[in-house]
């Protein structure tokens, strides 16, 4: 077949057909269906001294019940700021730290987004969902699942600080927000306090990577850090039990499905033991992280990032990334992540770093950097 048209006709074509809002799939497919994932997640890590203190002076501004639904600061991923995605850690998930004073509460809402929480420092205030009382803990990761009622009350003394995890860029980005305080403020109180974590013995856990059979949703809210340190514990007696990428890894799990605890957010604890380091893998999923206990660093595409206790950290998808432990102390890292949602839609993939036995070359240091 000849072609016909000139030069001329053809640049002409062109600019006919950005006119009229149609495009050449021949210029570009290589930009629509890429070899490998394109993001514009950065990875980033944020000081725990650094937002405590933000923290902190909001609750000399502001009261949650009063001036504001709650009392949180979130933090932002910089690089999806530059694209006006507020709040936004990666590009599915946010964390926030939420603060809670003694005597203080936060009101009954419901949303779409679904919600986990990690407890950080405090005790003596509880969570709520749908009525039922959970008293937070250290460590203690709680569920509230889409559209479950919940409030946050504090009947301790010291202030209350915790994570919160939300889908919320992944909801976003389906535009499937809705949001409706509870009318009167507080759900009726349920009789059974702490139920999900006394009488269902406070977690379910599996070894990373384990078969998963299918069921029904989760009967547990609240997710006890003595169970899942002491899971731990079982795991790291044996080398045996280690997992090459994460270490010494348990994934919350829903005990009626084995699926994970919560539908939409994956929630992973990993204990590193002191000079225990990991070899680089990358996957499709991303992840938050909190540093619960320990001191070291997690390299991401050639960038070190070092971490110590109560920091935050951000693990865009499709990254390499180790972790090590350089102190003297077990190291514990909660994570947040998208996985199941990836997995679900079919979509979730790994591959393992091959070269200089499955540990990145260091670059560079990662230091935070304001925006000015
Ligand atoms: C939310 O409901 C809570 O209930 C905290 O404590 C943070 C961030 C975005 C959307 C809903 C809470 C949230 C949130």
């Amino acid at each position: 077949m000849s072609r016909e048209k000139s030069e001329e006709e053809v640049n002409q074509y062109y600019e006919n057909m950005k006119r009229d809002l149609v495009g050449p799939l021949w210029h570009d497919l290589g930009h629509m269906v890429t070899k490998e994932p394109v993001h514009d997640v950065e990875p980033y890590l944020w000081k725990w001294e650094t937002i405590r203190d933000y923290a902190l002076t909001a609750g000399e501004i502001l009261e949650p019940g009063k001036d504001a639904e709650r009392r949180v600061v979130y933090l932002q991923n910089p690089s999806l700021l530059k694209r006006g995605l507020v709040g936004y850690g990666t590009h599915t998930l946010y964390a926030g730290i939420q603060l809670l004073l003694p005597g203080e509460m936060a009101p009954s809402h419901h949303h779409s987004q679904t919600a986990v929480r990690f407890i950080i420092e405090g005790d003596g205030a509880y969570t709520a969902v749908n009525g039922e009382r959970s008293y937070m803990e250290r460590g203690d990761m709680i569920l509230t699942p889409a559209w479950t009622w919940h409030e946050h009350k504090h009947e301790g003394t010291e202030p209350m600080f915790w994570m919160d995890g939300l889908d919320v860029g992944l909801v976003r980005t389906l535009a499937a927000s809705f949001f409706e305080p509870y009318e009167g403020g507080f759900y009726p109180e349920e009789p059974e306090k702490n139920y999900s974590a006394e009488k269902l013995a406070g977690g379910a856990f599996a070894p990373k990577g384990e078969e998963k059979k299918p069921g029904y949703p989760s009967p547990i809210f609240n997710y006890r850090w003595e169970r899942a340190q002491y899971e731990l514990q079982r795991l790291s007696e044996s080398q045996d039990n280690e997992d090459p990428y994460d270490a010494y890894a348990v994934e919350y799990i829903n005990p009626t499905t084995g699926g994970p605890a919560d539908s939409r957010i994956g929630t992973m604890m990993q204990k590193l033991l002191p000079g225990q380091d990991t070899k680089a893998h990358r996957h499709v999923h991303s992840a938050i992280y909190h540093v619960l206990e320990g001191k070291g660093y997690t390299v991401i595409n050639g960038e070190k990032f070092e971490w110590a206790k109560g920091d935050f950290f951000i693990l865009p998808p499709w990254s390499w990334h180790e972790h090590v432990n350089e102190g003297t102390e077990d190291a514990y890292l909660f994570s947040i992540n998208d996985k199941p949602v990836m997995e679900k839609l079919e979509l979730e993939f790994g591959e393992t770093y091959k070269e200089n036995n499955g540990r990145q070359k260091i670059e560079k240091t990662f230091e935070p950097s304001a925006i000015v």
